[in-house]
Formats: structure tokens, sequence, C-alpha cells
């Protein structure tokens, strides 16, 4: 009996298929998503002047580290289980410049019409006992494929850099220590958190004046100008120079 009459060659790319249209949908997710973010970025970027994202990095989950995570949770090993209870197939994580801008984001995120905010856990209001900070939402939206809507689950973890640089390095020496990190290292790990928190809170605290004084200087600028006679738009201008 040669291989092809072993296995149903009808079946196997039956399932090749099911398997590619299934991790598809993520892809597209996350393009869509990168997509809010980017719009979201350049309409923030003119209303405060600043750019409040530092960085975006996606990932889709490899199928190696689904099956683990299906393993360690002991969940049923069909795609139907593993796209309910796998919500980190879809992979977000947006660096922030301050504090209050990973809070105005995720309520803009959440505040489209078409995200669903199934989860959402602030590690920042409340780090974690290791000192981890950070904003995780898990979002539903929807995918528009050639013959049906599919509901996709994206994890989005939202930080500021000082926080991004912490949550790194801890995760290095956890893998580094297989797990069994000495207590020393994870008070000094604590410790450098509660350090993070207070360089954000400063950096925000004259982040803070400096866009006073340039609101107030903005004003006046406009007033002068609208005073002379002229009428220009900022966002073309923004726009034009974008190009
Ligand atoms: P990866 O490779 O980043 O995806 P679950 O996601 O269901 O297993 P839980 O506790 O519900 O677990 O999720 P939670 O708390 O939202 O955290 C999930 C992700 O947040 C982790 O993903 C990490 O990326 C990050 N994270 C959570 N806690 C810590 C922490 O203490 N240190 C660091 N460095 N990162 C953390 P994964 O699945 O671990 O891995």
């Amino acid at each position: 009996m040669n291989i092809e009459q072993m296995i149903d060659m009808k079946e196997l790319k039956a399932l090749k298929l099911e398997l590619t249209r299934f991790m598809m949908a993520y892809k597209f997710a996350l393009d869509e998503m990168n997509t809010k973010i980017n719009i979201l970025k350049d309409e923030f970027n003119y209303i405060h002047d600043y750019n409040p994202i530092e960085h975006v990095k996606s990932r889709i989950k490899s199928p190696e580290s689904i099956f683990k995570k299906v393993y360690r949770k002991g969940y049923n090993f069909s795609l139907a289980s593993i796209k309910e209870n796998v919500r980190d197939i879809a992979g977000i994580r947006i660096t922030c410049s301050f504090k209050s801008d990973i809070y105005e984001l995720s309520n803009m995120i959440a505040g489209q019409k078409d995200v669903r905010v199934v989860d959402y856990k602030d590690y920042i209001k409340n780090p974690k006992p290791n000192g981890y900070q950070s904003l995780h939402l898990i979002l539903e939206i929807p995918i528009f494929m050639s013959d049906r809507e599919e509901l996709t689950y994206v994890e989005v973890q939202i930080r500021t850099i000082a926080m991004d640089f912490w949550a790194s390095l801890e995760h290095k020496i956890y893998y580094k220590y297989n797990k069994e990190v000495p207590n020393q290292m994870v008070a000094e790990l604590k410790e450098a958190a509660v350090m993070a928190e207070e360089l954000d809170s400063k950096m925000e605290r004259l982040h803070k004046e400096i866009s006073e004084i340039k609101q107030a200087e903005h004003e006046k600028e406009e007033e002068m100008s609208l005073m002379n006679g002229s009428f220009n738009l900022p966002f073309i201008e923004y726009l034009l120079q974008k190009k």
C-alpha cells in the first residue's frame, strides 16, 4: 500500500485549506488593526502636535506556541476550541510616549463601532506582584472574507517605553533562570518597576507643562493670523508635508 492509499489525500488537502484560512483570518485582523492604529496616530499627531505612539509591533503566535498553550490550559484541540480559547493568536504591542496616551488610545480603539472589547486588564492601575505594568485588551473585530464574515480576537498590549523596557528585561531574566529567578533579583526587578513608574510620572508632568505653554502660544498665533485675514488649513499643510 503506498502512502497516497494510506492517507486520504482529499481529506488532507481540505485540512490544509482549513488551517490556512484559520491562520489567514488572524493576519487580516492584524492588518485591519494596524490600519486603525495608523489612522489614530495621524489624527492624534495633528490634534496634540506630538506623536503618542513610539512603536507598534505585531505578531502571529506560532502553531507550536498555540499547541503548547492549548496543552498547558487543557483546552480541546479542535479549531473551534482554539479560536474561542486562545485569544492572543493575533497580538499587537503598542509603545506610547506617556501613560495618559495609553488610556486615550485605548478609549479611541474601544470606541470604534466594529470593535468589541471582550476583556480589559489594567496592570498599570493594578501592577502584577512582580512589578509588571501594561494595559491589556482582548478585542473582537469582524474580518470580511470572500464568502463570510469572521469575528476574530486580537490581543492589544499598550505600555510606555519604560514599562516596555522593564518587561523585556524581566522576560529575558525569567527565561535565563528557567522561571526560577533568585529572590534578590526579584526584589531588584520590583524596585526597577517602581523607578520606571516614577520616571513615567515625572516625564508626563514635564510634558504637560510644555504642552500648556505651546497651546497658549498657538492660540495667540491663530488669533493673530485670523485678525490679519489669513485662513489656512493646517491639517492640509500637515498632510502635504508628510508626502
Ligand atoms: P507571549 O509570547 O508574549 O504571547 P494567558 O494569556 O491566558 O496565558 P493571562 O494571565 O490571562 O494568561 O494573560 P495576561 O495576564 O493578559 O498576560 C498575557 C501576556 O502578557 C503574556 O503573554 C506576556 O506577553 C505579557 N505578560 C503578562 N505578565 C507578564 C510578566 O509578568 N512579565 C512580562 N515580561 N510579560 C508579561 P505570554 O503568553 O506569556 O507570551
